[in-house]
């Protein structure tokens, strides 16, 4: 290689930012470290937790870079990666950006690799299939419905982006023109203080959804006798960009600066009128709205089920004890990793 080869492959793309020994910026890992099918948590020391239920010794590599921490190894003999995203809908951005270029970016060509379906596939070449790539997030969360328990599962199936990461992308025109999302949308403006501010819809992947309720009904039918089931709430999910006046929280002198002061109670009160029936808000938490919306424009299986750590409507208001949420985050962590391998 001449010198000047090698120096034009040691430029980075600003625009692209992956190291010349395929390294992407943030999830710091290469194409072959990370697997199809990968559980998203919040919090980087859940990494460790999800990890845990993999294969005995089956852990092949693990990364940590500022919140974004990696495992890869297998469950019941199935390649999974858990990958930690921080709070909120930016991180997502990133994690599912660098993820679509772990699975897409062919760098040794350096190019997209080619899907089914477009314009120019060079003879030969093999084809990439999105719908391979399988998201679960497993979080905690608040929730506004007001018969939820408190260490129950919040299971998405719609979701209310109150976040503006997704409103700087175009979604599909499928999913624009999806009658249930125009009616999930036009029942949140309509009947909330959030016809304000500029609010987006998605949805999980129904694959997922119905995955994870099919591992929930199976986790309670293989419970030892005796054991407390596992409730589950399957429902639409509203994100959002903060976790306190952001989510109707009103701390001390906030309270008469909050735009939406009854947001809770709003939520609580919606029923949107969809193809599946009645859907009600099950849950308000930091990251679902980016991980659906960004998956559906790749064409990627994704969707959430989250422990609720806040009960914020109903007769009693709560917030979990560590203790409390921890049973309920292993039975998710275990729920999550039966759907991921078994869709
Ligand atoms: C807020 O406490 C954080 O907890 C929830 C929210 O979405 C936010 O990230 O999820 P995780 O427990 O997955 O972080
Ligand atoms: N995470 C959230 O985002 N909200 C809650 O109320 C609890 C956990």
């Amino acid at each position: 290689m001449s010198k000047a080869a090698s120096a034009d492959h040691l430029k980075v793309d600003p625009d692209l930012p992956v190291s010349p020994e395929g390294v992407t910026y943030h999830v710091k890992c290469k194409s072959d470290e990370l697997a199809d099918r990968i559980l998203l948590v919040g919090d980087p020391g859940r990494v460790k937790d999800v990890a845990e239920f993999f294969d005995a010794g089956s852990v092949r590599f693990h990364s940590e870079n500022r919140e974004i921490y990696i495992s890869t190894g297998t469950y019941q003999g199935t390649p999974v990666s858990v990958v930690s995203t921080g709070m909120g809908t930016d991180n997502v951005e990133i994690v599912i950006n660098e993820i679509y270029v772990l699975k897409e970016y062919d760098f040794v060509r350096r190019g997209w690799r080619p899907r089914a379906g477009d314009a120019h596939v060079p003879q030969g070449a093999q084809v990439f299939d999105p719908s391979t790539v399988k998201l679960i997030r497993v979080g905690t969360c608040g929730s506004p419905f007001p018969d939820m328990s408190l260490g129950a599962l919040a299971v998405t199936r719609y979701v209310i982006g109150m976040d503006n990461t997704c409103l700087l992308y175009k979604a599909n025109e499928q999913v624009k023109k999806s009658k249930d999302l125009l009616e999930v949308q036009r029942v949140v403006k309509a009947r909330t203080g959030l016809g304000g501010i500029d609010v987006y819809t998605t949805k999980a992947h129904p694959a997922i959804t119905n995955g994870i309720v099919a591992a929930c009904k199976s986790f309670n039918e293989h419970l030892s006798a005796g054991a407390k089931k596992q409730e589950y709430v399957v429902g639409t999910t509203a994100t959002a960009s903060g976790f306190y006046g952001c989510q109707g929280r009103a701390v001390g002198r906030f309270r008469e600066h909050l735009l939406v002061p009854n947001l809770v109670e709003e939520l609580s009160k919606l029923e949107f009128d969809v193809t599946e029936g009645k859907e009600i808000v099950a849950n308000i938490e930091m990251e679902t709205s980016a991980l659906c919306s960004l998956s559906n424009m790749l064409g990627y299986q994704a969707g959430s089920v989250c422990v609720v750590v806040a009960k914020r409507a109903g007769a009693e208001h709560l917030f979990a004890t560590h203790e409390q949420g921890k049973v309920a985050l292993a039975n998710a962590i275990r729920i999550a990793l039966n759907a991921i391998v078994g869709i």
